[in-house]
């Protein structure tokens, strides 16, 4: 299992300047959808492309699963990796960070946080970085030609947290979340640049809380829990951080048969997590 979860990782952080690359010419949208009736944008089909092909020819992967395509893929025996090619991809056209997000589960798909055996996100800033989530440690990469280079062998989330950013617009939030809002706007920087790799490393980097949570308009909200939820939720636990879908933890969330399912996040420092859980009961 060791060997295919190496063979994994390593896949993405070689794919992760071909993404990068290939991001040039591919701001316009395609004709299609994906499987959330969001637009495509020709970037996101070719990253969903390069990744499977990638991913689903690695031996000891048995099912490949992303966000721009509507069914898992049967590719053989083994893992089961979840992506989002292309996170926040809806910043491309005004040239903004995005990241790619991996998942890989030792259950077959829909499988829960708890079943999570490494987890990862590249994030395209002004340096190519990789954060990988595995055996309860957190190490940052930077990506140099596909190579992995180590800039930090444990990173955890500081003990005073600085910031904050919250996703959905302010009068679509449910009076409970908005309540707790209004408290941590007193208290914490907002940072928020709408792709949710890019806003929860902001909460990695200097403490604080992300969110993008239930809204009256979408009462699970609007982030996939195999894809983006769950990798995330354990990312930032391994960091020493905490997740919840509003009264539990990411990891404890039950999948549905349904691949795409949404789910309410919110990660962070222990504290800022736990005050949510009370503001929302
Ligand atoms: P995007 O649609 O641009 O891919 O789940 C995807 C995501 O971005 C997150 O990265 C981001 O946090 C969120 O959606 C932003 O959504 P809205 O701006 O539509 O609220």
């Amino acid at each position: 299992m060791e060997t295919t979860v190496d063979a994994v990782v390593e896949a993405v952080a070689d794919a992760a300047p071909e993404i990068r690359g290939g991001l040039i010419g591919r701001r316009s949208y395609e004709d299609s959808s994906n499987a959330s009736g969001e637009r495509q944008l020709a970037a996101d089909v070719y990253a969903d492309q390069l990744l499977e092909e990638r991913l689903g020819s690695i031996d000891g992967v048995g099912e490949y699963a992303s966000e721009e395509r509507e069914d898992i893929v049967d590719v053989g025996e083994g893992l089961s990796v979840a992506v989002d090619p292309l996170d926040g991809s809806s910043n491309l056209k005004s040239n903004n960070a995005m990241g790619t997000i991996l998942a890989v589960y030792d259950d077959d798909l829909p499988a829960a946080g708890e079943d999570i055996v490494a987890a990862a996100f590249v994030l395209y800033g002004p340096i190519t970085s990789m954060t990988v989530a595995r055996d309860g440690v957190v190490t940052e990469y930077e990506i140099v030609d596909g190579e992995m280079r180590v800039t930090e062998d444990a990173v955890s989330l500081p003990e005073d947290p600085l910031v904050y950013g919250f996703g959905g617009r302010v009068p679509d939030w449910p009076a409970d979340f908005e309540s707790y809002a209004r408290e941590i706007e007193r208290e914490l920087k907002l940072r928020y640049g709408g792709a949710m790799i890019a806003d929860v490393n902001q909460a990695l980097e200097y403490g604080g809380v992300f969110a993008y949570p239930a809204l009256e308009s979408a009462p699970n909200g609007k982030l996939r829990l195999q894809f983006e939820g769950n990798p995330i939720g354990y990312i930032v636990e391994c960091a020493g951080g905490a997740s919840s879908d509003g009264t539990q933890s990411m990891l404890a969330v039950e999948p549905t048969d349904d691949v795409h399912q949404r789910v309410p996040l919110h990660v962070g420092n222990e504290a800022l997590i736990d005050r949510l859980e009370d503001a929302l009961d």
